[in-house]
């Protein structure tokens, strides 16, 4: 029996944009609902983890919840065929999702952090050390494998990954680490290449504004 799939996040691409970009190329039907701000406390204590997003897998009148935005993008992915060929692709893309997770927790702290001394010299952190150094690591996977992909020779959830980071640091305002082109050319590659595959383009032309 065919499984059905409800997410559940705020109106805006955030934690929930992987997951929409897993099911858009998977070619997968799926509810997006996207809880308005003013109903979020009502809704919050139904959540597992009091956070979203959250999936609803709904096979044979039984539904589950499902929290944590890697654990979803990755059971997805591995579902619908791009977590890797092989085992070894399969690490090499959970190691690059780790990396970038590490690459967006410096930015978190020059976004979110309240002394604005602090703030700056994590911005510049995040410009000059950590950019790079994810920029360096991404140069020796993909040289590793001789392959336009991140990882292997086929689109993977790696692929989407570095998609969106590239994208939601340009949407929040930092799109000028891009205009180092010596060390960022590979990467901003892939994210033109992401772009410009057929089902992402799809998605992307008709994806809801939102506030973030
Ligand atoms: N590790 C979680 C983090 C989820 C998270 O921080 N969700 C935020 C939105 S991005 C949230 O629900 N905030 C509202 C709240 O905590 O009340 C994930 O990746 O899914």
């Amino acid at each position: 029996m065919a499984e059905q799939y409800k997410l559940t996040y705020f109106n805006g691409r955030g934690a929930g944009e992987i997951i929409r970009l897993v099911f858009a190329v998977a070619g997968q039907q799926y509810e997006d609902e996207r809880v308005p701000r003013d109903q979020w406390p009502q809704r919050k204590p139904d959540m597992p983890m009091q956070q979203m997003p959250v999936l609803t897998i709904t096979k044979g009148g039984k539904s589950t919840v499902f929290c944590q935005s890697g654990a979803i993008s990755k059971h997805l992915a591995r579902k619908f065929g791009l977590f890797g060929s092989n085992e070894t692709e399969a690490f090499l893309i959970d190691e690059m999702l780790e990396s970038l997770g590490d690459t967006m927790r410096d930015l978190q702290k020059a976004m979110f952090g309240t002394d604005e001394n602090q703030k700056k010299e994590s911005m510049k952190n995040f410009k000059e050390t950590s950019v790079p150094r994810f920029c360096r690591f991404f140069n020796l996977r993909q040289k590793e494998f001789g392959s336009k992909y991140a990882i292997g020779e086929k689109l993977s959830l790696a692929d989407l990954s570095v998609f969106n980071f590239v994208d939601q640091i340009t949407r929040r305002g930092f799109g000028d680490v891009w205009d180092n082109k010596p060390v960022v050319k590979e990467l901003y590659e892939l994210f033109e290449l992401v772009q410009s595959d057929s089902r992402v383009k799809t998605w992307l032309d008709k994806r809801p504004d939102s506030e973030f």
